[in-house]
């Protein structure tokens, strides 16, 4: 049986772009074992011929998502390797389509893989996404950077504002490529819709959120955009933890050298 991936080619570059950014995710240590997930809103680039395609297995959500009621995700599998992602998409994820209410799932292709045990902490910020936010917000990415994780074992990070002025005064870029800052959620167990629930509140004024000793997430418009947020927040932090370990702390960008990043870059203040 065909690939439901080679019924359009505009999926078949999303999923493109997922394998590619998975291959980064384990390229760069961030993805131990079956660690992070991966989901997209694709609704818009589902082939017509898909959309009678049999349901390989229904699935009941937790809540009704009546927001993203029949709308189509691609969605990283529950127990799946992102390094397997990266090579295998379609079998180590899924394409699912949520029903009329919104309140429960088919699994549509390629073969039954069930999805992340996230499914529906990402879909809880798919909807607020498209309600709150802005409707082209289709891609939820999570992963476990080790230096990243690290700085949030540092109470004094966590206190408003502190883990953003750092990362951000390391480079210009950090400031340049995540404008919005850093939420911080404390922590929680992972997969629980208290986790979500927090995440949410954060990404009301953010991109990109830290989970205390877990991990970051990152919401966009694109999956290559997301990584590079979390790419150059990684960055930052490395050249943070390698001057504390060369016996120094770095200087850092002064407040004067960052505002005025915001006027000439036109960032969101
Ligand atoms: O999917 O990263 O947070 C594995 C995880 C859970
Ligand atoms: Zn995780």
């Amino acid at each position: 049986m065909k690939s439901i991936i080679e019924l359009n080619a505009g999926l078949k570059k999303q999923i493109d772009e997922i394998a590619e950014v998975a291959g980064y995710l384990w390229q760069r240590g961030w993805a131990e074992r079956n660690g992070g997930n991966i989901s997209v809103n694709v609704t818009d680039l589902i082939p017509e011929e898909a959309k009678s395609f049999a349901s390989l297995q229904q699935v009941k959500l937790p809540k009704a998502f009546n927001i993203i009621a029949n709308n189509y995700f691609y969605v990283t599998g529950t127990g799946k390797r992102m390094r397997y992602v990266a090579t295998k998409p379609m079998e180590n994820g899924a394409i699912i389509r949520l029903n009329e209410t919104g309140d429960a799932y088919d699994i549509i292709a390629d073969q039954l893989v069930i999805p992340t045990s996230e499914l529906a902490s990402h879909l809880s910020m798919h909807s607020y996404m498209r309600e709150f936010r802005d409707p082209n917000m289709k891609v939820v990415c999570h992963t476990h950077p080790t230096d990243l994780i690290a700085l949030t074992h540092n109470k004094r990070f966590l206190e408003p504002n502190v883990m953003a002025r750092i990362l951000w005064s390391m480079i210009p870029e950090s400031r340049i490529v995540v404008p919005r800052g850093i939420g911080i959620v404390p922590y929680n167990v992972p997969g629980t819709m208290e986790l979500a629930d927090a995440t949410i509140l954060e990404l009301e004024k953010h991109d990109v959120v830290m989970w205390e000793k877990h991990g970051t997430l990152a919401v966009g418009d694109d999956i290559i955009e997301t990584f590079d947020m979390i790419d150059t927040l990684s960055k930052s932090a490395q050249i943070y933890l390698l001057s504390k370990q060369a016996g120094f702390e770095p200087e850092g960008m002064t407040n004067q050298q960052l505002d005025d990043l915001v006027d000439l870059f036109n960032l969101p203040e």
